[in-house]
Formats: structure tokens, sequence, C-alpha cells
């Protein structure tokens, strides 16, 4: 590539090596780019290597949370579960850095701490955390939509005489549980897979609540050979399905994730007769199958009710059932949780749990938490309390770009982007599924394909165009802010009561903004690759 008299190391560096990263190295070099791959990891995986804690597994049919680019691959590849745990998916992601010799070009144990766009030569620095500068023209952040752990900060923490762990840095060889005293923070996906996990090895259980969890049993099961065989029949037909969907899925497995609503079965409309017999066909399901819940919040809390009765049908405590119940927020305003026997292990004796609601946190001490009510005497302390999510993985690296612009700075009232793609200010820095783009919402490898694909042909006009940078316009960004703005309006995601890590309600002092196209990764696509055809339109190209 066209440097000039610079002295690159790479033409690009890819930040993460993680799924994105890993196909962002084969793709691009695949065109005859060369890469340098940083990952702070020892290992490859991201998500999948970070995410080790017990009962950690995909809520994404296996046969669909694949990558596609390779047929070969696709038929070799033998899943075990329509649910993939996570050893699998690591093994999996292992698989491919080995099958398409991408280790070579990965540093791992390197994580970035630093980059400074250098405008005269159109350059990137960048400084990791080992003490390394590199220079390329170019940046692709594959650094993860849930990728930066958040911990509450509660007094006294640094004073508790046993193990802290996090569910997304549990550490590699393992934590000693079995027949201790454990207590684990969080009610999302995280705590929610691995509370029922936990209490099979611990000693005691107990489980510290904020907030109560929307979760449904997941049905998960081993994959027989004759279904598997069956989607590999026909892959090519259902990868193209994926990527023309919205959310980048082609419902091949028959594994039932959820029953989806019925835009004509409407709730605000039913009899008791009627909910009941929703209660015992769909159970704890019998809440989604609603078309009106989705926009209406008088509709949605009934929905809500019928879930909180399944919850009562299912604990047999009344009291701890009373506090499984979501309360305060409407279905559709977090992601959903897919479980296995959460809501039972509520019935072991072995379990207490306890509802920060009503019996707030007041400070750890060396032997465990102390609640209003008391101490909760703990061995191990295990926070499943999320991530900065979307924004966090870029803001938390310093990214300065033209003029010295901090990323950080820019993005305090919300990130601004043109179609997640790039920042103005921040010239030949791409992202893979940045914020405004679809986002988590769509299967992951599918969309990372469309959307490396789509850098990796931006790269490619540029080199055979001769040019060194491209930015991103303010104008198209604003606009494209506006229009993400709009297909969310009215959306769950937002609802008033409504604080998730879509809407950075989770973090304290985040900007309340979801940075996420909710218009689906088909109309997405098309508006990517129109721009694409009109010379990349938005983007200016120096
Ligand atoms: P989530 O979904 O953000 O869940 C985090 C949980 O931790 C949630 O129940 C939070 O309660 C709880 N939390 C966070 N901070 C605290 C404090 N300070 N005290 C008590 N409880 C707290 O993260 P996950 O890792 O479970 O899942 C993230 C995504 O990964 C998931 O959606 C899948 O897409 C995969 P809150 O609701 O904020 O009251």
């Amino acid at each position: 590539m066209g440097n000039g008299d610079i002295e690159l190391d790479a033409d690009i560096v890819v930040v993460g090596a993680g799924m994105s990263g890993l196909y962002a190295l084969k793709a691009l070099r695949d065109r005859g780019f060369r890469v340098i791959v940083l990952e702070r990891a020892p290992e490859v995986g991201g998500t999948w290597y970070w995410n080790r804690y017990p009962g950690a597994r995909c809520d994404i049919p296996s046969l669909e949370y694949s990558f596609g680019f390779d047929p070969e691959l696709e038929q070799e590849w033998e899943w075990t579960e329509h649910f993939a745990a996570q050893p699998e998916i690591e093994r999996y992601l292992n698989h491919i850095a080995d099958r398409y010799d991408l280790r070579r070009d990965i540093r791992l144990s390197t994580g970035v701490s630093a980059m400074t766009f250098d405008a005269t030569t159109d350059t990137w620095v960048v400084d990791t955390e080992t003490g390394e500068r590199l220079r390329a023209r170019f940046c692709v952040m594959a650094t993860g939509g849930l990728s930066a752990p958040h911990r509450p900060d509660w007094p006294g923490l640094d004073t508790f005489a046993g193990e802290i762990v996090q569910t997304s840095l549990w550490p590699e060889d393992g934590v000693e549980l079995e027949g201790r005293r454990v207590g684990i923070v969080g009610n999302g996906s995280s705590g929610v897979q691995a509370i029922p996990e936990l209490a099979e090895v611990a000693g005691h259980l107990t489980v510290f609540q904020r907030t109560a969890a929307f979760t449904w049993p997941s049905q998960n099961r081993p994959l027989t050979e004759a279904e598997q065989a069956e989607v590999k029949s026909r892959y090519r037909e259902l990868r193209a399905a994926q990527y023309a969907s919205p959310l980048a899925t082609a419902h091949t497995t028959g594994a039932v994730i959820f029953t989806f609503a019925d835009p004509d079965k409407r709730i605000l409309e039913s009899t008791a007769d009627e909910r009941e017999a929703a209660l015992a066909e769909h159970g704890f399901s019998a809440a989604r199958i609603w078309g009106d819940a989705a926009k209406d919040l008088e509709a949605n809390e009934m929905a809500v009710e019928l879930f909180r009765e399944m919850v009562r049908r299912t604990v047999h405590d009344p009291e701890v059932a009373d506090s499984l119940c979501p309360k305060d927020y409407p279905i559709g305003c977090k992601r959903p949780v897919l479980d296995n026997g959460y809501f039972e292990t509520f019935n072991r004796d072995d379990v207490t749990l306890v509802d920060l609601r009503k019996d707030p946190v007041v400070e750890v001490v060396p032997a465990g938490v102390v609640t209003a009510s008391g101490t909760k005497e703990l061995d191990v302390l295990v926070f499943a309390t999320g991530f900065d999510a979307v924004s966090g993985a870029l803001t938390r690296i310093d990214i300065r770009g033209t003029d010295g612009r901090l990323l950080r700075d820019e993005w305090t009232d919300g990130p601004r982007t043109l179609m997640g793609f790039a920042a103005a200010g921040f010239p030949n820095l791409l992202m893979i599924i940045g914020p405004g783009s679809v986002g988590v919402l769509a299967t992951y490898p599918p969309h990372i394909e469309l959307q490396v694909g789509w850098i990796a042909d931006l790269l490619d006009h540029l080199r055979a165009t001769e040019r060194t940078c491209v930015e991103a316009e303010v104008e198209a960004q604003d606009a494209w802010c506006a229009e993400v703005e709009a297909a969310a309006a009215g959306s769950m995601f937002l609802a008033p009561n409504c604080s998730s890590w879509y809407n950075g309600g989770n973090i304290a002092g985040k900007a309340r903004n979801l940075p996420i196209y909710l218009g689906g990764l088909d109309r997405y696509m098309a508006r990517a690759n129109e721009m694409a055809a009109n010379g990349y339109e938005g983007f200016a190209l120096r």
C-alpha cells in the first residue's frame, strides 16, 4: 500500500482477536493487506475466551451462530447442542485460527492502551500495554459490544478475605467452588446462566438481586445427526436467508427460542380464560405471544402479569417468588434471557435470595457482604454485573483523532458515528459492529462477515484509487444519528422506566442513548452498499 516515506508496521492494525478480529484478519489478508492483530487476552476468542464461567452459553442456535464464508468449514464443524456452551465456541474459534493460519499475525497478551492519528502522514500510532508502539495506515476496531467489564464499587470491597471473581474475567484455571459459601451479584444473562450451575457445586449459594429478570426456559438439547445433516444440506440457502434478514436469523434448526408475538393477538382485548389457556399452552412464553405488548405499556404490563403468574407457580416460597417477579420495567426493555432451570433453583434449601430492593448492601467486610438485615458470610463473591456495553471498549482506549480530540470526550452524550463504521474526526479508523450499527441485535458471525466485507471493499477501493485517508463527514453522520434515533422511537428499549446496557442506563453517569439501529440488518446493509456504489457517499476520501 502506498506508504510514501514512512515506515509502517502493517497496512492495518486490527484491535481484538475475538470473532470479529479473527475474521477481519482472514478477509483483509486474503485481499493482500499486511495485517497485525493486537489482543489483550493470552488466547484468541474474545468474549468466548473471557466468559468462561460455569453455565456460559450462547443464546442463538449454533448452526446459525457460526460463519458461512467457507462451505468446507461449515460442513466439517460438528456442533453438539442447539445452543453451544462456551468451551465449544472457544474451540471453534481456535479451530478457525489454526485452519486459516491466523496466529502468525496475532500478538496475544498485547492490549491496546492508546491510539493517536498522525495527520501529517495519515497513519495511526498504536501504543500497547506492553510498551510497544506500532504504526499503521488504518485501524479496524474489533473490540466487541460486551467486552468492557463493569463491577460495582461497594464500600469495603477490597477488604473481603475471600475470592472475588467476575463472570466476564473468569480465570482460565477455574475457581474453587465445591462446598464453599458462594455469593453472586447480578441477574442478567450471565447471572441467570451461572446461578443453577453454581448452586450444583457450592456448599451454599447466596444470590444478591437488584432487578428481577425476564428469563425463559431455553429448551436446549443435543443436536441430532439428522438435524445437523438437514441444515448442512441446504446451508447456502440458509446463509443467504441470514444475510438478507433483519436480525441475521434463518430459523434453521427448529430450536424453540421463543414463541414469537402474533400481531393479531391483543392482550388488551383478551379474557381471563384466554390468558389462562395461554399459560397452559405456552408456560413462561405466554407473556410473549401478544402483538400489542411490543409498543403499548398497558398491554405490556398485562403480559408481565402472566410472566409473574408463572414465577409464582414455579417458586414454592411466596416471598421469594414475589422478589423474583419483575415489577417495574416492561418486557422487551432488556435483552431476553434464556435459562436452564433458573427459577427452580430457588426451591433448593442451599440457595438464598437477597432482594437488594428490600435489603440493600451496606458494605463488604472480610467475612462477606453486609446488607441491612446482617452479614452474609462468603468464601467466594462472583460479580455478574455486566458491561459498559456497545461503546465502552472503545472509550476505554485513549483514541485521539484529528487535532488531538479524544473519542471518549466526543462521545460524552453518546456515540456518534456514520453507520457504526466510522466517526467524524477520526480518519482511517473503522469499526466492526460499532455503535450506530445494528450492533448486538443481529447474529454476530454472519453480521460480522457483512460488515468486514464492506470494510474490506472500502480499503480495496482506497488502495486502487491511491487514497491514503477516509473520514466520515459530519453532515452524513448527523443525518445517520437522526435516523437511528427515529428508528428507536417508541421502542421498549427506551421505555421511561427501562434501564439497561442497551441504553447506557446500567452504568452510572453514562449518557442515556440507544446507539443501535433498529431498522434491521437488511435495510442497514442495503444502505451501506448503496453508499459504496455511490463512491462512498458520506465519506471524504483523500
Ligand atoms: P446485564 O444484562 O447487564 O446484567 C447485569 C446484572 O447485574 C443486572 O441484573 C444488574 O442489575 C446487576 N447489577 C449491576 N450492577 C449492580 C449493582 N451495583 N448491584 C446489584 N446488582 C447490579 O449483564 P450480563 O453479563 O448478564 O449480560 C449481558 C449480555 O451478555 C446479555 O444481554 C447477552 O446478550 C450476553 P440491574 O438490572 O442493573 O438493576
